[in-house]
């Protein structure tokens, strides 16, 4: 037993202070001769976790000691962005910490500034797994996040003459003071060898090689709660034995270490290139290693809860575990449980199929085809050769069940089978339809999402299980989202509530509605906004050099780059701005409302349509804000780099955000929630969650365009059929910029992507040119409303009043009940 220690840890600034003294001068980490920034950070943050391990362990013991139904949440990305601020904030000492950091001599929005984002994902589907973190906890559940601790997390964008240049991101250059390594949490991963079978005709995979994985644990912090969780991370290590020493000795040094740099390359990136044979079994290999370390883990836990009590049974599985699978990259899941359960614990076939699939459920995050993954059954034989025997088996048992049991589903066959051998040179493994066969629930992500599941995408899979299928809409943490991001406006809706309480019940925010025209709160209201507009103006100097109006009209998007998102929308948009406050008088412009247009995000590496609007909302950039014409009515900047620290700048001061998604394209978005939280008007498409964001704070407060999703197929026929009559607005963006009017970069493979004939893109798959007149207009409307100013203050005023249906607790409460069939189990 450890010893108990006789002080209480400190709360107070005199003692917070000393013990942040206490990690500067003692922690191993750093010449005690200086007390930078940089230093006081990570003397901060140890003396926080110091706060956290006390509640984290009083936790685990706590969820041990009552055994009760807990959640594994296995995700290949968690967007977690910074620690610092929200642990101080959800233990409630933010206070505290600010004066003892001042009694040291800082400040602590400095020193929170010199936290490395943790960008262990790509976007929307790693950031909400971050939320949902912080909802678990908040709401006192057994649950666990499982992930991969990555090397180096997401690229950072760099911008040059050339468009973007990803550099790597080194989060770990230092150390993260976040994470406690488990040494005595180890499991073996195998990979390759083959199937061994006994003379009783049991299988076993044998041989291969095996890696270690070794946990690291990131804790989660409720806020106003003890219970703090785990983010479970694994890390990929060769064990000393598989050090070849004799091999060293002999000067061989690369191959006497062969096996360590193959763990390494593990966890080295997030989604490695993978249009090369070695890339995809890397990718691979990632899944089954997060799979089966945390299977491994799960089932040791498992045992362990029951260790004392002999009449156990592993049929209990399902009533203990619940193990989601956020979107099909954790899939190997599911062989892996059906693996270990039989040729490990020695159930038969239907046994482990009954425990895996009331144990297993699966989410759907994206329709787009080119994101369904398909493994080549080649390399799974090569990597898993016992898996693909489990999965051959699932999908025959499957055949034969819709063959025996179901009339007039024999033509449904082939598009439902998990192996698709279709195509004889490249037969694949649906991984999809493999999460969707073996789950017991599956869930889309917002209304409209959830419905295109169900009469699309799976809608073959809903005929035989219309039970099967959910709709869970996605949501965010109030606390990193308002509370935290946006103090000024958190403290007015408190004081105009008068409780604090809607943090944790954010349905309390409807109340504000009561108070939309009212004067006194437009005054406080507008001033918080005005404060986050001059910290993000001032953040937009720092980092473009740009200098942009705080009383413009704020106008932004942010995202991943894509075609179906539609950067090229706006950008397109902006450019006929631009070109008709060139033709207008002086007269004429005075009466124009002046926006200052922002885009940022990230393009994957090899996505050169999106790399090409990255640039060219760059060289937009770059001519506009230097025509001094025009120059006092619009600026646009792309905003570098854009991650969650920069989204908790941008949000507080935006006020329009765009999400525009072609309707039907976009599974939910979540950024859309957070402006919206942040009082922010949204310009937009029916689409994912925009759809159910326009219920809630009334169409009124919306400004909506474009063709709805249903419209979409029959749009595109159209187009095919050249029935398409381009608006002459979009045909003058579009020259306006082949004329060369932003630079000599050859911008006609992009646009011609747009064409309904082109050689080069889908014929305006995205429809574009289709929605681009209604966008027009729309953004007219915002100018429009803008000029009214009591009106657009009242419009921010009941986003914010609306948007209560999207916390994450909302969400993370419906799966629990709905799917995970779990309950709070507060730490006293
Ligand atoms: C590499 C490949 C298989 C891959 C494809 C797509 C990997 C990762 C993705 C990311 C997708 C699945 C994603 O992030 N989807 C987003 O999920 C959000 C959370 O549910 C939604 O809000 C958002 O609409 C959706 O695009």
């Amino acid at each position: 037993k450890v010893p108990a220690i006789a002080h209480p840890l400190a709360e107070e600034p005199s003692e917070i202070a000393s013990n942040i003294a206490y990690h500067a001068r003692y922690s191993p980490h750093f010449s005690p001769l200086k007390f930078d920034p940089e230093q006081a950070y990570y003397a901060a943050a140890e003396s926080v976790l110091d706060l956290l391990i006390q509640r984290w362990n009083e936790t685990y013991l706590h969820f041990h000691k009552i055994d009760p139904k807990q959640t594994y949440y296995l995700s290949m990305e968690y967007l977690q962005g910074r620690a610092l601020t929200n642990a101080i904030g959800n233990l409630g000492v933010s206070g505290a910490y600010a004066d003892a950091l001042n009694k040291l001599g800082h400040e602590l929005e400095e020193i929170v500034e010199q936290e490395k984002d943790a960008a262990l994902g790509n976007g929307g589907l790693g950031r909400l797994a971050s939320c949902f973190l912080d909802s678990m906890a908040t709401l006192n559940l057994p649950a666990w996040g499982y992930g991969l601790r990555y090397r180096y997390g997401l690229f950072k964008q760099r911008i040059s003459k050339e468009g973007q240049e990803e550099v790597a991101e080194d989060w770990l250059e230092k150390f993260s003071p976040w994470e406690v390594v488990r040494h005595d949490i180890v499991y073996p991963i195998r990979f390759f060898g083959h199937v061994e079978i006994s003379p009783t005709g049991s299988r076993k995979w044998v041989g291969g090689e095996i890696i270690q994985a070794l946990a690291y644990d990131v804790p989660i912090p409720g806020y106003k709660t003890k219970n703090t969780i785990s983010l479970r991370l694994w890390e990929a290590k060769a064990s000393a034995e598989d050090f070849d020493l004799f091999q060293f000795n002999e000067g061989q040094y690369e191959s006497a270490s062969q096996l360590h740099s193959r763990a390494q390359q593990i966890c080295a990136v997030l989604y490695p290139g993978d249009a090369t044979e070695n890339g995809k079994m890397l990718r691979l290999k990632q899944q089954f290693f997060l799979c089966s370390a945390s299977l491994q883990d799960i089932i040791m836990r498992f045992k362990e809860r029951r260790s004392g009590n002999m009449a156990w049974k592993w049929s209990e599985i399902p009533s203990k575990v619940a193990v989601q699978l956020n979107d099909t990259h954790p899939t190997l899941a599911i062989p892996e449980l059906m693996r270990l359960l039989m040729d490990d614990e020695g159930l038969g076939w239907d046994e482990a199929w009954d425990v895996t699939t009331s144990t297993v459920a699966y989410t759907n995050h994206t329709v787009l085809p080119e994101a369904l993954e398909k493994w080549p059954q080649a390399i799974m034989y090569k990597l898993l050769p016992r898996h693909m025997e489990i999965i051959e088996e699932i999908d025959k048992r499957f055949m034969a069940m819709i063959r025996s049991s179901l009339n007039g589903m024999e033509s449904k066959l082939p598009a439902m089978q998990i192996l698709d051998s279709s195509n004889p040179l490249k037969p694949v493994v649906r991984m999809a339809n493999l999460c969707v066969v073996s789950s017991h629930t599956v869930n889309g992500v917002a209304q409209l999402h959830s419905d295109i599941l169900k009469s699309e995408l799976f809608a073959d899979y809903f005929s035989i299980w219309p039970t099967k299928f959910q709709n869970k809409t996605n949501g965010i943490t109030p606390r990193r989202w308002i509370r935290f991001c946006s103090p000024k406006l958190s403290d007015i809706i408190t004081k105009w509530l008068k409780t604090d309480e809607w943090i944790t019940n954010l349905d309390l925010l409807s109340g504000l509605r009561q108070f939309a025209g009212n004067e006194e709160l437009h005054a406080e209201w507008a001033s918080a906004k005005m404060a986050n507009k001059h910290r993000l103006a001032q953040y937009v100097l720092h980092v473009t050099g740009v200098a942009i109006d705080p009383d413009s009209l704020f106008d932004i998007q942010v995202k991943r780059i894509h075609e179906y998102k539609r950067q090229l929308l706006n950008i397109l948009g902006t450019v006929y701005r631009y070109k008709k406050l060139k033709e207008m008088t002086v007269e004429e412009r005075k009466k124009m409302t002046s926006r200052t247009v922002m885009i940022g995000g990230k393009a994957f590496a090899t996505y050169t349509n999106a790399k090409r609007i990255v640039k060219l909302v760059n060289d937009v950039g770059a001519v506009v804000n230097n025509d001094p014409e025009v120059n006092n009515y619009l600026k646009v900047v792309f905003i570098p780099n854009y991650n969650v620290s920069v989204a908790e700048m941008l949000i507080p001061g935006s006020e329009l955000s765009q999400h525009i998604s072609t309707a039907g394209m976009e599974a939910s978005g979540t950024s859309n929630m957070k402006f919206s939280l942040n009082g922010c008007i949204i310009i937009g498409t029916l689409d994912g969650a925009n759809v159910e964001i326009r219920e809630e704070i009334g169409e009124d407060n919306f400004f909506l365009f474009g063709a709805k999703a249903d419209e979409v197929p029959g749009l595109r026929k159209e187009r095919e059929k050249g029935l398409f009559n381009p608006d002459p607005r979009f045909e003058e963006a579009k020259q306006f910029i082949r004329s060369g009017a932003f630079g000599s970069y050859d911008y006609n493979p992009l646009l011609d992507s747009l064409e309904g004939d082109s050689g080069y893109g889908r014929g305006d798959y995205f429809l574009v040119g289709h929605d681009f007149p209604s966008y027009i207009e729309a953004q007219s409307s915002v100018d429009e409303a803008y000029k009214d100013r009591r009106r657009w203050l009242k419009m921010s005023i009941l986003s914010t009043a609306g948007s209560g249906k999207f916390s994450s607790d909302r969400t993370i409460s419906q799966y629990a009940k709905d799917i995970w069939d779990i309950t709070a189990c507060p730490v006293p």
